[in-house]
């Protein structure tokens, strides 16, 4: 029996799709690959029905003998176990990084025999439309906001990138790198107080109000699909909370992380150089467990942020209140440290999941950036959040440029920096 072999990502059939398969045909019987949840994720295309109903739909298309589950977006097991005589493929992959996936297939092949076929890939206005209407739907609240909660079932460790509005919002969303043979790429984002805050030009202390917090969600939501993480600050009065979270659930937020403290909310990365409370244990339990009982889907969460190394009050008081925190009903707890040094993070990290193996755990590590994603995920942690580096990257290239401007009265010998014009927007999807 000869095999042809070729795997597919969608979760929706357009004809580009049925073409294949028709050609597939000519070479051999068609087994079809259904690739897994796990490697629809790491590949940004978010699933919107399960694995078994794709199995079940692709198994119902002509031409199909077989359908079998790819794990990974490599082709190492599928090659290795089906030695498969042609690899059938569209030739829109020979140049960005799924050249890597390419490269991949063409030296399992030269190892275990075999040929790559590929076929010009046509896109009609109507697959076109589809591929916009499958990206349209990931945007859709009920799936972006679920997507933080899966991604924690899948992901060893959720990569989350600030993003302050439509622009930062899309390089978290489309920067893909080919790393070592490994694609690789953002999963969520994180709305930060100091960036939403700086990018305006205001201090870092809860005086951009939620109404402004929500245009950036909005201007970020409207042209990505992947999961928002908000920074909550101190979540507000109690009172107002309430509202913020149903808000924020419905325009499908997955996340809101709210700090303890009290009062006049000062960056963290200010420590004690300023005055800042923390905010009583028993208070901060009360707005955990009102916003959870505000919220009414499963889908959302409410993360509790402990202050308690960035104040110095000490581990025994960080671990006390996350203790109490995830009893109040938060569902992941961040621990924050401005300690270059990594070891009171992981000490926390090490001694909170002796006592608990589940809650997620986030971590911003600005400060204690030697860590890898790596180490600290064999500490315990969930979820990774990179909270300002795009825009620590932008200021000094902007500030660079005017001054460069300002010297030579012109714009001439500034522009070998400058990025052109054309290549941002390739950035922008036009309708
Ligand atoms: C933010 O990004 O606004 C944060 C993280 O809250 S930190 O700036 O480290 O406090
Ligand atoms: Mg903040």
């Amino acid at each position: 029996m000869t095999i042809a072999y070729t795997a597919f990502c969608t979760d929706v059939i357009h004809e580009g799709h049925l073409n294949i398969i028709a050609q597939a045909g000519k070479y051999g019987d068609v087994v079809l690959g259904a690739l897994s949840d796990k490697a629809l994720i790491r590949y940004n295309k978010f699933p919107t029905i399960s694995q078994e109903e794709r199995v079940r739909l692709y198994e119902s298309l002509e031409g199909v003998s077989r359908v079998i589950v790819q794990e990974d977006y490599l082709y190492d097991d599928v090659i290795a176990d089906l030695k498969p005589d042609y690899v059938i493929h569209g030739d829109n992959w020979q140049n960005g990084p799924e050249k890597a996936i390419r490269d991949n297939v063409l030296g399992l092949l030269e190892r275990f025999g075999g040929e790559l076929v590929e076929i010009s890939y046509t896109r009609t206005e109507k697959a076109r439309k589809v591929d916009q209407q499958l990206r349209e739907k990931l945007a859709m609240p009920e799936h972006r906001r679920r997507r933080l909660r899966q991604l924690l079932q899948i992901s060893p460790v959720v990569k989350t990138i600030e993003a302050h509005d439509g622009l930062t919002g899309l390089i978290a969303e489309k920067t893909v790198v080919d790393h070592n043979g490994r694609l690789d790429q953002f999963d969520a984002m994180w709305v930060s107080s100091l960036c939403d805050s700086t990018t305006r030009g205001k201090p870092d202390i809860e005086l951009v109000d939620m109404s402004a917090r929500l245009r950036t969600i909005d201007d970020i939501m409207e042209v990505t699909t992947k999961p928002i993480i908000l920074d909550g600050d101190t979540g507000g009065l109690t009172e107002h909370f309430v509202y913020n979270v149903r808000t924020l659930e419905r325009m499908g937020v997955s996340a809101v992380i709210i700090e303890d403290k009290t009062g006049l909310k000062k960056n963290s990365l200010f420590g004690t150089e300023v005055e800042q409370t923390q905010a009583p244990i028993e208070e901060f339990c009360a707005k955990i467990a009102a916003g959870k009982k505000a919220q009414l889907t499963d889908d959302f969460m409410i993360i509790a942020r402990i202050e308690s190394l960035i104040l110095e009050r000490g581990m025994e008081d960080a671990l006390a209140r996350a203790r109490a925190f995830v009893g109040a009903g938060a569902d992941g707890i961040m621990i924050h440290s401005r300690l270059k040094d990594p070891a009171e993070i992981y000490e926390f990290c090490d001694r909170f999941r002796e006592e608990d193996p589940d809650t997620p755990i986030v971590v911003v590590p600005t400060s204690f950036n030697v860590a890898t994603e790596e180490e600290l995920a064999a500490h315990g942690v969930n979820i990774v959040i990179y909270a300002n580096q795009l825009i620590r990257a932008a200021f000094p290239a902007m500030q660079e440029t005017a001054r460069g401007i300002l010297k030579a009265h012109r714009a001439l010998e500034v522009d070998e920096q400058l990025m052109p014009f054309k290549e941002i927007i390739t950035l922008i999807d036009e309708l």
